[in-house]
């Protein structure tokens, strides 16, 4: 099963995704999610001018060997840009060997753990009477677990918060940078610490109020407080028993969890950022979270993430793999089929793909009462339209950025 062709497509549907798809010369193909929001170019020329020519004539039944001779081989190693190039060959690898064998990916993984996935969906609103009437629409929707962002007074446009007017689409509330974004260059956002420590607890107070202790809760703090302030948050949430608190301090730093783990019992996921083994090594080894947030698509694929995932199951730890709209449905596929094998399943994160992503990608996934399952096709279950794709032509488009009151850069 020999590759004999590999081709890099990149389609902006609703937004941009690249995709790496493999023909064997049985007549097999494989597609790979390599989509890097905002610096998706940067991934492609990896692939198409250093991985591709590596490709042609290797075996394609030889996953790991494959993956190590492009991590080791590349003798420069980690970073988002690499890792997403890898995952990208590795998932492909994985739906040929799925579709040789007949097989769906997540049986030649071991088999379902389970009979579905519990997802979440990402609740906004830059009022809590939005905020309700979001999270209400996702009940409806199916979402029996959400995550909860809000506007903070004083504060303009806020990360996570949907945007009233932009549209991609699929119904889904979405983030303000996605479409309407597209074209231009980065936004500016503004952010202050002390107004957003304030506001927080008596949100999360009115939504246990309103809906009650049962419903899971999620809440993201996209890197941007110090580990003192992540330590404040935790601990005044821990009333309303948080599912998790996401990325609260900037992800480099590891250590940075000891302090906030030594001061609150809400539990900590980290790692949407993270893209290797080595970046949670400590945070794992010291059990300074409960959940894994990485995506197949930027961890090195499924054999490095199930790597990373086997090690944090000694630890009790559990999956909670990036799931936002910039993961293409087949790197979504990936991670359904890795999350129905592990044990250590936690949750899924599922926003839902707008409805010109879902033409161009045809998936066979299903979403009932809460719980995603990648359906039983052979492989991954997403097969790409390439005429589709070839309608949406790439679009620049930037993630935003954050700026305080006295105009220094934060992490946005
Ligand atoms: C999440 C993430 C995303 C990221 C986005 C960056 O928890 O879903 O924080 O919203 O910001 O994926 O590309
Ligand atoms: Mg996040």
């Amino acid at each position: 099963m020999i590759i004999d062709k590999a081709e890099v497509v990149v389609t902006s549907p609703d937004r941009n995704f690249v995709t790496l798809k493999l023909t064997t010369d049985e007549g097999h193909t494989g597609l790979g999610d390599a989509t890097l929001n905002g610096r998706e170019l940067a991934v492609v020329s990896y692939l198409r001018d250093h991985v591709v020519p590596l490709l042609i004539g290797r075996d394609a039944s030889r996953i790991e060997d494959t993956w190590q001779f492009l991590y080791r081989g590349a003798y420069w190693r980690r970073g988002p840009v690499t890792m997403a190039a890898i995952a990208a060959v590795d998932m492909a690898l994985w739906d040929i060997k799925g579709k040789a064998a007949g097989m769906p990916v997540y049986q030649l993984l071991g088999g379902a753990s389970r009979n579905g996935l519990m997802a979440y969906g990402h609740a906004s609103g830059k009022t809590n009477e939005e905020l309700f009437d979001s999270i209400r629409q996702h009940q409806e929707q199916g979402y029996r677990s959400i995550r909860v962002q809000t506007g903070v007074p004083g504060l303009k446009a806020i990360y996570g918060i949907a945007s009233q007017s932009a549209d991609a689409g699929g119904g889904e509330a979405r983030y303000d940078h996605e479409p309407a974004r597209r074209g231009a260059l980065p936004t500016e956002e503004d952010w202050d610490t002390r107004a957003y420590l304030r506001h927080i607890p008596g949100v999360f107070e009115a939504v246990r109020n309103e809906f009650g202790p049962e419903l899971p809760l999620l809440h993201d703090a996209h890197h941007r407080l110090t580990p003192i302030q992540a330590a404040k948050l935790g601990k005044s949430l821990e009333p309303y028993d948080l599912f998790w608190l996401e990325d609260c301090t900037p992800a480099e730093n590891q250590e940075a969890l000891r302090l906030v783990r030594q001061h609150t019992t809400t539990p900590l996921a980290i790692g949407e950022i993270f893209n290797t083994v080595w970046d949670y090594q400590q945070v794992i080894r010291e059990q300074l979270i409960d959940y894994v947030r990485s995506a197949v698509t930027h961890t090195g694929g499924i054999t490095h993430l199930k790597k990373v995932l086997d090690y944090a199951s000694q630890y009790q730890i559990k999956s909670g793999m990036h799931g936002p709209t910039d993961v293409s449905p087949v790197g979504m596929a990936a991670a359904m089929h890795l999350g129905l094998a592990i044990h250590n399943f936690g949750i899924q994160e599922y926003m839902q793909h707008g409805s010109r992503t879902n033409e161009v990608f045809q998936q066979s996934f299903t979403w009932n009462d809460g719980y995603l399952h990648p359906g039983d096709q052979a492989g991954l279950g997403v097969e790409l339209d390439l005429d589709e794709a070839g309608r949406y032509p790439y679009e620049q488009a930037y993630l935003p950025f954050n700026r305080l009151a006295d105009g220094t850069v934060h992490d946005w």
